[in-house]
């Protein structure tokens, strides 16, 4: 099997998400380091367009977004599982619907807050770039708004915050030290990751943080799982693996799409918010509830097979 290919920077939080993915497999992956602001000239030619943090390479097949990443790692490597089953159930389901939570709401108000709460600090490049990306068209208005709603930021996070505090008392009554069970899993990785930005990115993170005594239990345990094994490689040298390889993915359709999305159909894809993104265009390959996967070409890449998820991403039929 091609080498796991980790597109990322070490500041990014939803790669340290992935990266914690990686722990709880201890699996070995090669580390491509990309600029935290576009433009991204070894990334977007795998991806088309795609330009956030973090992508995975596996040979010819480019998954964007961490949701369809750490699916694709579950496939690919299923033991030790990121759904651990209890005695009483499967937490698949279960996983992802808590990830909407944490990725959604929870990861725009963690951003808000750290990009807020930077002030004056933020490199003017770096500001407006991530405030048309998650402020909207009219950032400047809205990120100066929300410098002075700290205190009202502050407090729907800490809300939050106790609840998974409260969850993580229940499960430790239980014999539990991770969300869903005694093992680790991608739910663990799904809430951590904010747990992370926010201590370190944030001024405010560890005191925010000191109020709740058993989500700093749990965060010193999945910290402790590391990020498996990883080695540097260039964005070239990524390219190229791209270039002499093939996609793995079988071409497959879904009868009950309610897009009437099929195989063959020209499709734009990109998240379904308006962050002044690029969509990816391409030829559909592949279509189910969870995934969508594109063929395109380029001189750089080759053919290559580029994955997105359906919650949280728009599809557009073209022509
Ligand atoms: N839903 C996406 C969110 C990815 C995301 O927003 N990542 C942030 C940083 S970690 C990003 O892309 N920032 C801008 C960039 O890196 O160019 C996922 O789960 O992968």
């Amino acid at each position: 099997m091609s080498e796991i290919i980790l597109h990322q920077y070490p500041q990014s939080p939803v790669a340290e998400k992935v990266r914690v993915g990686f722990g709880i497999k201890n699996l070995e992956w090669r580390s491509v380091e990309i600029p935290r602001i576009p433009p991204k000239p070894d990334l977007i030619p795998l991806t088309g367009g795609y330009r956030r943090t973090p992508v995975m390479q596996i040979g010819a097949d480019i998954y964007c977004d961490s949701q369809c990443i750490l699916r694709e790692l579950e496939k690919r490597y299923p033991e030790p599982a990121y759904y651990p089953a209890n005695e009483h159930h499967y937490s698949g389901g279960l996983s992802w619907a808590f990830a909407r939570w944490t990725d959604d709401r929870l990861f725009a108000q963690t951003i808000k807050l750290v990009l807020a709460g930077a002030g004056d600090a933020l490199p003017a490049d770096f500001a407006e770039d991530r405030g048309r990306l998650y402020f909207g068209p009219d950032w400047q208005t809205e990120l100066e708004a929300a410098k002075d709603e700290i205190a009202h930021i502050r407090a729907q996070l800490r809300g939050q915050f106790m609840w998974l505090d409260d969850w993580l008392a229940g499960q430790q009554a239980l014999q539990k030290e991770y969300v869903l069970s005694d093992k680790p899993g991608v739910a663990d990785a799904c809430a951590y990751y904010l747990v992370w930005f926010i201590r370190g990115r944030w001024s405010g993170g560890p005191e925010l943080l000191s109020e709740f005594p058993n989500l700093q239990r749990w965060e010193e345990k999945v910290k402790a799982i590391g990020h498996g094994k990883s080695s540097g490689m260039t964005g070239a040298q990524a390219l190229a693996v791209a270039l002499n390889s093939e996609t793995t993915t079988a071409e497959t359709c879904d009868k009950h799409d309610p897009q009437g999305l099929k195989p063959g159909m020209k499709v734009g894809i990109g998240p379904d918010i308006d962050g002044g993104e690029v969509s990816t265009t391409g030829v559909v390959h592949a279509v189910s509830s969870e995934t969508i996967s594109l063929m395109r070409e380029s001189t750089q890449t080759g053919t290559v097979c580029v994955h997105f998820p359906r919650v949280g991403y728009r599809v557009e039929a073209l022509g």
